[in-house]
Order: structure tokens, then sequence, then C-alpha cells
């Protein structure tokens, strides 16, 4: 088999050390590897295929001779290197906001579109982690009774923010148990040990924020606009109508995401559960009685979306109730990134 000069930018963030262990765990065909990161992490020594492999810093001539390569780094930096790299002659996979609305980058997740990457010119996006795991459970309903409506609420763990974020909610917590009786501190204390700034724009740690990513003028979040966005590329369907609320909760990793759908023909609960059991990468896990249902701690390393707590929404005809929960690492970062590297080989588009 032909092995892929390969390249991880922000290799020593969360999404980055998933990337890498990921493209080990799967035997992703690397003749070489080079790992990518910010000059402050550039001479760090990471593990691959238990050899050293040194980072080095990101800069214009990072790209020669690499045929492709991986972004988890942020929309600026991307939105600069990625086209360096493309002149280069390295196909991009970008795991940022940077080019996923972008008409001619393709947004993908392979079970759901993977034709859509046959039109890429250089650059192929990942989508969102809340976008992917909402998608991945959406595609298959809509595809049997054509959804007219979503309204989602998520719940997403602290790793989407990165691993400053994980450090918040550790040190809060460590804070927070220290002193009893209970302090519901407003502003909390100080949190990231090395900077003494916080990451998240409240205490999290026993409590839950109903921001994620910046407000813009509307009302909504950028995370929430996402969502609605990037579902409707993905599905090829701007007539679906979406609403999002995005909540950060004290959870380290996996996001869950309450979902509502109408659809135009109804679905029974025992049709949703029929068709999502028969669904590549999803899996149903809804036995009321025994208080089984999918949990961020149980989907956590896995790769697999979960769904369950699937029943119809009596206050209308045709309308259904679903919880998912995903590793946002993984399938909604990580995995999903190397999915498409992996879709690109498997299609000869590398
Ligand atoms: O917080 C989360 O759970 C998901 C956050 C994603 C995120 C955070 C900062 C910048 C993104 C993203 O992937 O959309 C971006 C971005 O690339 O704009």
């Amino acid at each position: 088999m032909r092995e892929y000069k390969t390249a991880v930018v922000g290799a020593t963030g969360a999404v980055g050390q998933e990337m890498i262990k990921i493209l080990e765990e799967r035997d992703f065909p690397i003749k070489e590897i080079k790992l990518l990161a910010s000059k402050r992490s550039a001479g760090k020594r990471l593990k691959f295929k238990g050899r050293e492999v040194i980072v080095e810093e990101l800069t214009p001539d990072s790209f020669k001779d690499v045929e492709i390569t991986l972004f988890s780094i942020g929309a600026e930096i991307s939105k600069k290197f990625a086209p360096i790299a493309v002149k280069a002659k390295t196909v991009v996979v970008d795991n940022s906001s940077a080019w996923r609305m972008d008409p001619k980058v393709p947004l993908v997740i392979p079970e759901v579109n993977p034709r859509a990457v046959e039109k890429h010119k250089g650059i192929i996006a990942n989508p969102n982690c809340s976008t992917i795991q909402l998608v991945v459970v959406l595609k298959p309903l809509h595809d049997a009774a054509k959804i007219k409506r979503v309204v989602v609420s998520t719940y997403q763990s602290v790793s989407g923010w990165g691993r400053e974020a994980m450090e918040q909610l550790h040190q809060e917590t460590v804070n927070q148990l220290a002193s009893w009786p209970v302090s519901q501190s407003k502003t909390g204390k100080p949190v990231n040990r090395k900077t003494g700034k916080r990451v998240l724009p409240y205490q999290i740690a026993f409590n839950v924020i109903p921001q994620i990513d910046d407000f813009i003028g509307s009302g909504y979040t950028k995370e929430e606009m996402k969502m609605v966005n990037e579902t409707r590329k993905i599905m090829e369907d701007d007539s679906i109508q979406i609403t999002a609320t995005c909540v950060r909760v004290p959870v380290y990793i996996g996001h869950s995401e309450a979902i509502n759908i109408e659809t135009e023909r109804k679905l029974t609960a025992e049709e949703a559960r029929e068709i999502l059991s028969k669904t590549p990468g999803v899996v149903v896990i809804d036995d009321p009685k025994e208080s089984k249902y999918p949990i961020p701690i149980d989907a956590a390393g896995k790769d697999e979306t979960f769904v369950g707590r699937i029943r119809e929404d009596e206050s209308i005809p045709n309308g259904l109730n679903l919880w998912v929960v995903s590793d946002n690492l993984r399938k909604g970062a990580a995995l999903n990134t190397i999915e498409i590297a992996e879709l690109l080989i498997e299609k000869n588009l590398l």
C-alpha cells in the first residue's frame, strides 16, 4: 500500500494529541510524520509509534514534500497557512471554522456526504463537533421522513474549548472541594496555574454556562449559528429550519444533545430506532426500564455516536425527541478528520 508523508498542525493541542493517537490506532499509511505547532510548543518531544518526534514550529516552509496535512490550530492561523500548504501541493483537512462555509470547500462527514470530497481544490473542512454528532443522526431520519424543523440544545464538555478549559474545570473543582461550606462565587478563583487567567467566561465547576464562543448581534452565539449553517450545507438542504442553544457543562469529554425534530411524514419511535440501529457509526442505547441511555462518561474514548431516549413528541403530530452523545475530540474532531483523509486515499484524491 502507498504511504504518505503526513503533517499534523497543532500537534500539542487537545485535538492534535487525539489525532496522533488515532493515526496510530488506525495504522494510517504514513511514510513520515511531521508534527507542527506554534513557536511556543516547538521543541517539545512527542511519541509516534514508539518513536520520539520533535515538534517543529509552523512556518511557510513547513509543507515541502508533505502530501496530506491535518490542521487543528484555530481559524486565524488556518486562514493564513492552509493556502500556503495547498500551494506547496499538500492536501489540507482543516478542523477549524475558517473554510467550512466557503462554497468552494467541501464540508464532509464521510458516512453522510462522502461524494462531496470529489470536488475538493486542496482544502476539505471538518465540521464543528456539535454539528457532526447532530447530522450523523439527522441524515438517516431526513432520508426516511424529510425533516422540516430541528430544535437542539447542547450540553458541551470543556474539552471542546481546549486543554486550558479542561485545566480550568480541574482547578476550580479542586478549589471548590477545598472550601466547605461551599462558596458559590460568581467569578471563582484564578484558574490557569501558568497564566492565572480564566479561559471560560465564568466558573464551570458545579455550574453550567449558556454561552459557547462569542455572541453575534442576533442574540445567538457563533457556535449556535455554526450548527445551523453547517447542518444545512452538509445535508444539502437549505429548507430545514434549525434553532440551537449551546451550553457548557462541567464534563471533561463528550458532548450531549437534546434534539427535537418535526418531520413531513410520521416516524414512530420504533421506526426511528430501527433506522438508527442500521446507521453506520451510530449505536442505539435505549432501554428506559433499565435506565439505559447514552452518557458522556461512557462515550469518551469511543468512535461511535450514541443515541437514546427516542420517543414521540406528543405535542405535535410528526415529532420525535432524541438524546445524542459522542466523544467531541474523536468523532467530533480528530476521528472525522482522519476519516476524511482515509476517504481521500480510498477515492484516489490525494
Ligand atoms: O467549545 C466547543 O465545544 C466547540 C468549540 C469549537 C471551536 C472553538 C473555537 C474556535 C471552534 C470550531 O471548531 O468551530 C473554533 C473555530 O474554528 O472557529
